[in-house]
């Protein structure tokens, strides 16, 4: 008597010497308030995870662009793409660039493409960056819904440094910022302007997310790609642009449209930032860059 036995499920777990069922993490938020999983490593099983989506047959687009300077970047982001994402799923690079001649040839496996997707350039970078969610969302009704079941929009100023797969698929997923993934919604930099189609109000929003880092199906990434992209029109129009400029729009957009999973900053990491204890580990990473000497080339 005195003490309590644990449920009769969890009890047949102890007795396996592999506690398969224990994926868990005390020392980090692992589940939002409207029960969307928050990636950490340690609280899944890829194992089970990569069954499920190779029995799918799932195909995976990653769409990154690479608009005039930055193509210096394709070489090292799809080298470390190959050797950590989606290994042993079939993936689409889908490569938005001006300078397709630049693109790199990088060894593939097999399953894999890269697929150049010959784009115009902007004066300034601000709009090459907002601009990418026209393109996208464009794209994604000609021609993504016909190749793959997912899509990962990210940043090419980037390395994959350790495995990012299937666990971070879902309807609708968002990345925590690396600057403010234990901060106080009182510090997130919304967009706070009530001008702005991106305002969000002091009182509102859950997490800060980055820009550089979110996916979904087509369908739910065309729907985010859509409002966004419209919400800059209606602010261009009206000689706005919100302070963080696409990454505004979308945290506009997930305070209203809840992501179904959240990726922890393992997923979005920059080493300005050290390296802390509750990161078991730094899958993409932030490379150094001359803001200067690159943006605005
Ligand atoms: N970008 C370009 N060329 C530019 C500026 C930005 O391709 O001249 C794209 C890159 O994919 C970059 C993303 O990772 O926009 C966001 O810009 P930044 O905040 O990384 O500079």
């Amino acid at each position: 008597s005195g003490r309590q036995l644990p449920p009769y499920f969890l009890l047949l777990q102890c007795d396996s010497k592999e506690n398969f069922l224990f994926h868990r993490r005390s020392d980090v938020l692992m589940m939002t308030p409207w029960f969307a999983p928050i990636v950490w490593e340690g609280t899944y099983n890829s194992e089970i995870l990569n069954e499920q989506f190779r029995r799918r047959n799932v195909t995976v687009g990653l769409t990154v662009f690479a608009i005039k300077k930055y193509t210096v970047f394709l070489n090292k982001f799809l080298e470390t793409a190959e050797t950590y994402f989606m290994v042993g799923h079939r993936v689409n690079y889908y490569i938005f660039t001006d300078r397709p001649e630049e693109v790199p040839k990088v060894p593939l496996k097999e399953g894999r493409n890269v697929v150049v997707l010959q784009v115009q350039n902007y004066p300034r970078w601000q709009e090459i960056s907002m601009r990418r969610m026209e393109l996208i969302n464009s794209f994604s009704q000609q021609r993504f819904i016909n190749e793959v079941s997912y899509l990962v929009c990210v940043d090419v100023d980037m390395r994959f440094n350790d495995q990012v797969g299937v666990e971070i698929l879902s309807n609708l997923f968002g990345t925590l910022h690396p600057h403010f993934y234990a901060a106080e919604r009182q510090s997130f930099t919304y967009e706070r302007r009530p001008a702005s189609q991106a305002y969000v109000p002091r009182d509102e929003g859950d997490f800060y997310y980055a820009g550089g880092f979110f996916g979904g199906t087509v369908m739910e990434v065309y729907k985010l790609t859509k409002k966004c992209h419209e919400a800059m029109m209606v602010d261009k129009a009206k000689g706005i642009e919100a302070i963080w400029q696409d990454e505004s729009y979308l945290n506009k957009y997930f305070v209203y449209y809840k992501p179904t999973k959240i990726l922890s900053p393992e997923y979005l990491w920059d080493d300005d930032l050290g390296r802390p204890e509750i990161l078991k580990k730094i899958r993409f990473l932030a490379l150094p860059k001359n803001h200067a000497a690159i943006r605005n080339k």
